[in-house]
C-alpha cells in the first residue's frame, strides 16, 4: 500500500506496486481508512463503563487504572483455582502475525484461562486442505492467466479478492473458459461460460457426481493418483450413489449442467479451482470442501502452470506463533490436563453458561463478537449479564464495545509494527508504522506483554517488542533467515522465495506421508456419518428460504461498518417477493426460531428464489431491528472442524404493515 502522510497524518491510501499482484490498486472501502483512523467512533482513550450494559456510557481513565482494573480479576480468579472463567476472545483483527498468538497467547496460556477454538471461518475448509494436502500452497493468483478452464467455486473475487478478477478476465481473453458455481448470479457468474446457480448447502452433492462421472468416463489419472494420493477406491465407493440426476434433483440444477461442468473440466488443462469459502458454510460444508479440493488430484490437473487449486496458502510460510515453549513458564512442565476449550460459534452459551462452569471474564479483542457470531441473540443476553466483566480492546467503538465494562483503544496496522500476510495470495511483509498512534492507542503484543508483568506471569527473556517478536517468530521457521533477507532487500517475502509455486512440481502435499489422503481416517471420524457422506436438511414448510449472506464490497466481514450507516436491504428474488406481496423497498420482518430482523427488502433478480441474501457484517445501526444476519443462523457446527453454520439459516418473510 502507498500511504500518504501531511502534517503527521494519513490522508489518502492506495496501492503499491511492490507485491506484483497488487498492480497500485485497492478497494474501495479500504480507501476510506483515512476516515477510519480519524473518525469520531475511534476509541481513543481507555474508558469505563458508567451507564447500563450495552447503552454505551462510558468515561475516560488512565491506562494505568483500567489494566490495574483487569489484571487484579484476573489474578484473583487465578489465584483461587477459576482461571478457566477467564474467556479470550479473538479472530482475525488485521491478520497480522504480531497482533495475535504473542504475548496474548502468553498471557491467557500461562493464566490457564479457557481457550478458545477459532472457528468462525475457514475451520472447515482448513481442516479439509490439512487433512487432504496438509495445506500445500496453492496456485499462485498471476497464474490463473495460464488457466484454459477457471472453475470459481463458492467465491466471489469481485467482491472478497478483487486482485484475482483482471486475472480471470486475462485468461478468458486468451480463449480460457469460465464456470461459477454459486446460489447467485455474481458479477463474473455473469461473464462466466456456465454458471451453476445450485441451491446452498449442496455443493457436496455435487462435487461427488463430477468425481463419479470421471471414474465413469475413464477421465481419471490412474496413474498420477498410483503415485501420490491414497483413499481413491473409498472416494469413489462413497460418490457412487451421487449420479448427476440425483445431484442435480438435490442442488436444484439441471443433470446436464452437471455433465457439462464435469466434461469441460475433463477436456481442460491447465484447470484451475478457486475453492472460496461460501461452501463450508454449512452442516456440509468440510466435506464439500475435501470433495472439491479431491477434484484436481481425481482428474490429473496438477503439475502444470495454472492447474491445481487455491485456497487460504494460510500454511504456505511455514510460519508458526510463538513457539509453545515460550508460552509456557520455562521449565514448567506442562500442565496435565489442558483448560477447555470453547468454540467461538458457541460464544452465546458459554456466555449463557450452558457449557460448563460459568464465564466470568470475556476479553474482546481483534473481534466484534456482537455483529459476527452465530444466534447473535444469545450472544447479546450472554453480553447483558450483570456478572460478566467483560474488557473489549479495539480500535473502534463497535456493537461489542457498547458491553464493555473496560474499554481500550487500540493502535492500528499503519500506528504500529506487523509481520503481515495475504489471505489467498502469497505474500510477506514486515510494516512499520507510518504514523503516531491516535491519542492514547496501543497495539497488541506491548499491551498483552503489560498485563503478563501485572498479573505476574511474565517471565525474564520473554520477547515482548516488536522486533524480538519478529526475530522469535522468524526464528522458529527453517527458512527464517531467507525470509528475513527477502524483505530487507525487496520488502516482501514469498514461500520458498517463489511467487508462483507450482503444484507437484515445485510444492508438494505436507502430510506427514506427503501423499495426498482422500478420504483422511480424522476426518472421517471426525465427521458424523463420516467424510462425504451428505447430511440432508429436514425441510420446515414455516421456514421455506435459504438465507446467505457473503461478504460485502462496503465491509470486512464487520471492519470499516462504522462508516457504513445507510439502513442495508435484504435481497430476495422478485419471484420469492412477489409470492409474498412484498414490493421492491417495502418493509419487511425477517425471523425463524433464532431471532428476526427488521429491514426493507430489495428485488434481485441475480438470486434464484428460494435463495434470500442479507450481507455478513452489519452492525446495529444497519437495520430496523438493530439486528444482523447473525440474529437469524443457527449455532450448529459444520461436519468437520467445528465451523459456522451461517448459510443454514432457514427464514420466513412477511411484509410489515406498521412502522
Ligand atoms: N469486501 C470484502 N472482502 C472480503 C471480506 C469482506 O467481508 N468484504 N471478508 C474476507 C474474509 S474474512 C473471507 S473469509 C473471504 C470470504 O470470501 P468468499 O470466499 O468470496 O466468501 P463469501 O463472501 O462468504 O461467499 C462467496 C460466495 O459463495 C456464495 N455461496 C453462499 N452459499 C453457498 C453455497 O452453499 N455453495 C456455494 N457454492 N456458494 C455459496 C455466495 O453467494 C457468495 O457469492 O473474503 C475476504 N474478503
Ligand atoms: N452472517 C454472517 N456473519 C459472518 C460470516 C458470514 O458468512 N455470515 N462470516 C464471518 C467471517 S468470514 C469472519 S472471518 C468473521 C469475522 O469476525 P470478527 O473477527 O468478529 O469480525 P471483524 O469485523 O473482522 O472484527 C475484527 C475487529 O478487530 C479490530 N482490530 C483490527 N486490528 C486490530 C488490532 O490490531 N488490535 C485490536 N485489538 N483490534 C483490532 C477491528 O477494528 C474489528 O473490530 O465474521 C463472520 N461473520
Ligand atoms: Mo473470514
Amino acid at each position: 500500500m502507498d500511504v500518504r502522510i501531511e502534517d503527521g497524518r494519513v490522508v489518502s491510501i492506495g496501492g503499491s506496486d511492490t507485491n506484483p499482484i497488487t498492480q497500485s490498486y485497492i478497494c474501495a472501502k479500504v480507501r476510506r481508512y483515512p476516515e477510519h483512523l480519524y473518525g469520531p467512533d475511534r476509541i481513543r482513550f481507555p474508558q469505563v463503563r458508567t451507564g447500563r450494559k450495552g447503552e454505551g456510557h462510558f468515561r475516560r481513565v488512565s491506562w494505568d487504572d483500567a489494566l490495574e482494573r483487569i489484571a487484579s480479576r484476573m489474578k484473583a480468579l487465578a489465584a483461587s483455582g477459576r482461571a478457566e472463567r477467564i474467556l479470550p476472545f479473538s479472530y482475525g483483527g488485521s491478520n497480522g502475525y504480531l497482533s495475535q498468538d504473542t504475548t496474548d497467547a502468553r498471557l491467557f496460556g500461562r493464566l490457564g484461562a479457557s481457550r478458545l477454538a477459532r472457528t468462525v471461518c475457514a475451520a472447515p475448509s482448513g481442516a479439509a486442505a490439512l487433512g487432504l494436502y496438509g495445506k500445500m500452497a496453492g496456485v499462485a493468483l498471476q497464474d490463473y492467466v495460464h488457466a484454459k478452464l477457471i472453475i470459481l467455486w463458492g467465491v466471489n473475487p469481485s467482491v472478497s479478492g478483487i486482485h484475482l478478477v483482471p486475472y480471470v478476465l486475462e485468461a478468458q481473453k486468451r480463449g480460457g473458459k469460465l464456470v461459477v458455481v454459486d446460489p447467485r448470479r455474481t458479477r463474473l457468474a455473469e461473464h462466466a461460460d456456465l454458471h451453476l446457480a445450485i441451491h446452498p448447502g449442496t455443493d457436496l452433492p455435487v462435487a461427488l457426481s463430477i468425481i463419479r462421472w470421471l471414474f465413469e468416463n475413464r477421465a481419471v489419472d490412474r496413474q498420477f493418483l498410483a503415485r501420490h494420493a491414497d483413499g481413491v477406491e473409498e472416494l469413489a465407493r462413497r460418490a457412487e450413489p451421487w449420479t448427476s440426476e440425483k445431484a442435480g434433483e438435490v442442488a436444484r440444477v439441471s443433470r446436464v449442467d452437471i455433465e457439462r461442468l464435469a466434461g469441460l473440466y475433463a477436456d481442460s488443462s491447465p484447470a484451475a479451482i478457486r475453492c472460496g469459502w461460501g461452501l463450508e458454510r454449512n452442516r456440509n460444508g468440510g466435506s464439500a470442501v475435501a470433495a472439491v479440493l479431491a477434484l484436481p488430484a481425481i482428474a490429473g490437473k496438477f503439475g502444470i502452470r495454472g492447474g491445481g487449486y487455491t485456497m487460504s496458502n494460510s500454511k504456505a510460510f511455514d510460519l508458526d506463533s510463538l513457539s509453545s515453549a515460550r508460552i509456557d513458564a520455562p521449565g514448567a512442565s506442562p500442565p496435565a490436563t489442558l483448560p477447555r476449550e470453547i468454540n467461538m460459534n458457541r460464544l452465546g452459551e458459554a456466555l449463557l453458561g450452558r457449557a460448563g462452569e460459568p464465564v466470568e471474564l470475556l476479553f474482546v479483542y481483534n473481534a466484534n463478537p456482537a455483529a459476527t457470531i452465530p444466534s447473535q441473540g444469545k450472544v447479546l443476553s450472554g453480553l447483558v449479564r450483570q456478572d460478566l466483566f467483560t474488557v473489549v480492546f479495539d480500535p473502534i467503538f463497535t456493537d461489542t464495545a457498547r458491553y464493555a465494562d473496560v474499554l481500550l483503544p487500540a493502535s492500528t496496522f499503519l500506528e504500529r509494527e506487523e509481520l503481515v500476510r495475504g489471505y489467498g495470495a502469497f505474500a510477506l511483509q514486515e510494516s512499520k508504522p507510518v504514523v503516531a498512534p491516535v491519542a492514547e492507542s496501543r497495539p497488541n503484543h506491548e499491551v498483552f506483554a503489560e498485563l503478563c508483568r501485572r498479573t505476574g506471569v511474565a517471565r525474564h527473556g520473554d520477547p515482548e517488542t516488536a522486533d524480538e517478536l519478529t526475530r522469535e517468530i522468524l526464528g522458529a521457521n527453517p527458512s527464517g533467515a531467507q525470509i528475513r533477507e527477502a524483505i530487507d532487500t525487496g520488502g516482501i517475502a514469498f514461500p520458498a522465495g517463489n511467487p508462483a509455486p507450482v503444484q507437484f512440481v515445485d510444492v508438494f502435499p505436507k502430510t506427514s506421508d506427503g501423499k495426498i489422503h482422500l478420504v483422511p481416517e480424522e476426518l472421517d471420524r471426525e465427521a458424523p456419518q463420516g467424510l462425504y457422506r451428505f447430511q440432508p436438511e429436514t425441510p420446515d414448510a414455516a421456514f421455506p428460504l435459504a438465507l446467505i449472506s457473503p461478504a460485502s464490497d462496503r465491509t470486512i466481514s464487520s471492519t470499516l461498518g462504522e462508516l457504513r450507516r445507510e439502513a442495508v436491504s435484504l435481497e430476495l428474488s422478485p419471484q420469492d417477493a412477489k409470492e409474498r406481496g412484498i414490493s421492491d423497498g417495502a418493509r419487511v420482518r425477517v425471523w425463524n426460531h433464532h431471532g428476526e430482523v427488521l429491514c426493507r427488502a430489495r428485488w434481485n433478480v441475480k438470486l434464484r428464489p428460494g435463495v434470500a441474501l442479507l450481507p455478513k457484517g452489519l452492525w446495529s445501526h444497519n437495520t430496523d431491528s438493530g439486528t444482523a444476519a447473525t440474529a437469524l443462523a443457527p449455532d450448529t457446527l459444520t461436519d468437520i472442524g467445528g465451523g459456522a453454520c451461517f448459510n443454514d439459516a432457514r427464514v420466513q418473510v412477511e411484509l410489515r404493515r406498521s412502522q
